[in-house]
């Protein structure tokens, strides 16, 4: 009896589509029985890829897919010689360039740097068919196309937020996020980690903004409850340090508040505690810009949080301070932009931050709908580089459809072509290619109670983001984009995460 073939997957058929591809359909390569994987001489990086790749195609090939550096048909090398990233320039991030090569006898991924080759094994599992997603043995044969694809990144940033202040997720639930995320070629998580409902980061010293802003009760609604221990964020950070995914903390100041402030009313002006709150209300919470007692509790979070992440950056948030005085605005961001840098991180903020001056290491998040801001183009001016996340376009927390549940819509209803049509240079006057540090789809939880609700706001939509922040500007072709994204219908089913089935995409 022959074995049932899976359909053939195109060399093109990849999100983010790749920089080039020269597809040879009389070189494909089947894996197969005795199939193994070689990874770059005396490469613990290389070698840790290699096994991350057997562990993908393990269970649904039921292959032994041993990895070593001596031999094998698939082949994850390290050349540091040929740069194949565009410009070379990408702000000090790690290179995730690379070239896969599929020929009868084999696979090579050539990449100067690991992220390279992480970006690759991404590549090289949607080339696959969607069987290989599948968490037992599937009768297929595993046929990868040949040809050749040198790929880079147009931004060295490609974010997603989530939002676990609103409502809490564990660990557990944000690494399987990452994991969702990864595929895509998502290289930052932001977590938004506090705001007026909850408090969700244990930081030594104040054990109250956790005890008690994090307990139960706390998120919108009370049913978010829940917060990480700094062994939890640790472990965290590592979980997606090892998928080459950099985690950005967000403390959200001077406004969004409430929640440290009902455990320490020492930070209200009066003194005088303040009620917890779970509706979902912004813009009336506010540390005291004229008060000591602010600056000795913004230096001990900013020096924990700086202390427990690896990354560069450091958000402090700054969005939506109604509740602050322009000038008392100004006071706070500059009393605080000083402390980020004291403990060695690149501060981020929500546009608003850009009101005022900014050193030019800072970079600013826009994130709203309007068609121009002022303070953006002057901070990218400056030479602040800029972080695109539109609400009308990428707000993972806006609704498919005016009745699709759950999810908002003061920013629009944002169906799958709407989160793909539009071009992060072309977004705002004054900040254009040059000034970009990438692209960042957010997701806020107030109407979020479980993991596959975010799964079902992030997916189909994430991919249009991801792909508009790797994908050279050139490829952009939404009748391409919803073909190659109808096949991850299967993919998803298999791995088990949830998505909306937007009628705008010819799910297979
Ligand atoms: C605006 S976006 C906010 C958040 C809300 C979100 C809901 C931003 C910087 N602030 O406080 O959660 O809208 O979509």
């Amino acid at each position: 009896m022959s074995e049932p073939a899976f359909q053939r997957r195109g060399l093109g058929d990849v999100i983010p589509a790749p920089a080039e591809v020269r597809p040879d359909p009389a070189a494909d390569f089947t894996i197969g029985e005795g199939t193994a994987i070689r990874t770059a001489p005396g490469s613990t990086e290389a070698r840790r890829i290699g096994e991350y790749l057997a562990a993908l195609l393990r269970p649904a090939t039921g292959y032994a897919l041993p990895v070593g550096e001596d031999s094998g048909e698939i082949a994850l090398l390290l050349d540091p010689t040929p740069d194949l990233d565009a410009d070379g320039d990408f702000d000090g991030a790690p290179d995730e360039s690379y070239r896969l090569e599929v020929t009868a006898s084999g696979v090579t991924v050539w990449a100067a740097a690991a992220a390279g080759l992480f970006a690759a094994v991404q590549t090289l599992r949607q080339l696959l068919p969607a069987a290989i997603d599948a968490s037992g043995p599937q009768q297929g044969t595993w046929v990868l196309p040949g040809g050749e694809i040198v790929d880079r990144p147009r931004f060295p940033y490609r974010g997603a937020m989530l939002d676990i202040a609103r409502h809490f997720f564990t660990v557990a639930e944000i690494k399987a996020y990452i994991d969702s995320l990864v595929q895509f070629k998502i290289n930052h998580l932001h977590l938004h980690l506090t705001d007026d409902q909850g408090w969700r980061l244990e930081i030594d010293g104040w054990p109250k903004l956790t005890e008690v802003s994090g307990g139960e009760g706390t998120g919108v609604d009370g049913t978010g409850p829940g917060f990480l221990t700094r062994a939890d964020y640790t472990e965290l950070v590592g979980y997606a340090a090892e998928r080459f995914v950099t985690i950005v903390p967000e403390i959200d100041m001077p406004g969004h508040v409430n929640a440290a402030q009902v455990a320490y009313p020492e930070l209200t002006a009066d003194g005088v505690a303040v009620a917890p709150r779970t509706d979902m209300e912004v813009g009336y919470s506010s540390l005291v810009a004229d008060k000591e007692e602010t600056y000795a509790f913004v230096e001990d979070v900013v020096r924990e949080v700086a202390a427990l992440t690896p990354g560069p950056y450091l958000h402090i948030g700054g969005d939506e301070a109604q509740a602050t005085t322009a000038e008392d605005y100004r006071t706070f961001i500059q009393r605080v932009l000083p402390l980020v840098a004291k403990y060695g991180k690149r501060v981020v903020g929500w546009h608003e931050m850009a009101g005022v001056e900014l050193p030019e290491t800072a970079i600013a998040q826009y994130w709203r709908i309007e068609a121009t801001d002022e303070g953006t183009a002057r901070a990218a001016a400056n030479g602040s580089k800029v972080i695109m996340s539109p609400a009308d376009r990428t707000y993972l927390d806006m609704k498919y459809t005016p009745d699709s549940k759950p999810g908002l819509d003061w920013a629009g209803v944002i169906n799958v072509e709407r989160s793909y049509d539009w071009d992060p240079a072309d977004r705002l006057p004054g900040v254009s290619e040059q000034h970009l540090l990438g692209v960042e789809a957010p997701l806020w939880s107030e109407t979020l109670r479980s993991l596959a609700d975010v799964q079902t706001m992030t997916f189909p939509r994430l991919p249009a983001v991801a792909e508009i922040g790797w994908s050279p500007r050139a490829t952009h072709d939404w009748e391409s984009f919803r073909q190659r994204l109808a096949a991850f219908g299967p993919r998803w089913r298999n791995q088990g995460i949830a998505f909306h089935a937007s009628p705008e995409i010819p799910w297979t």
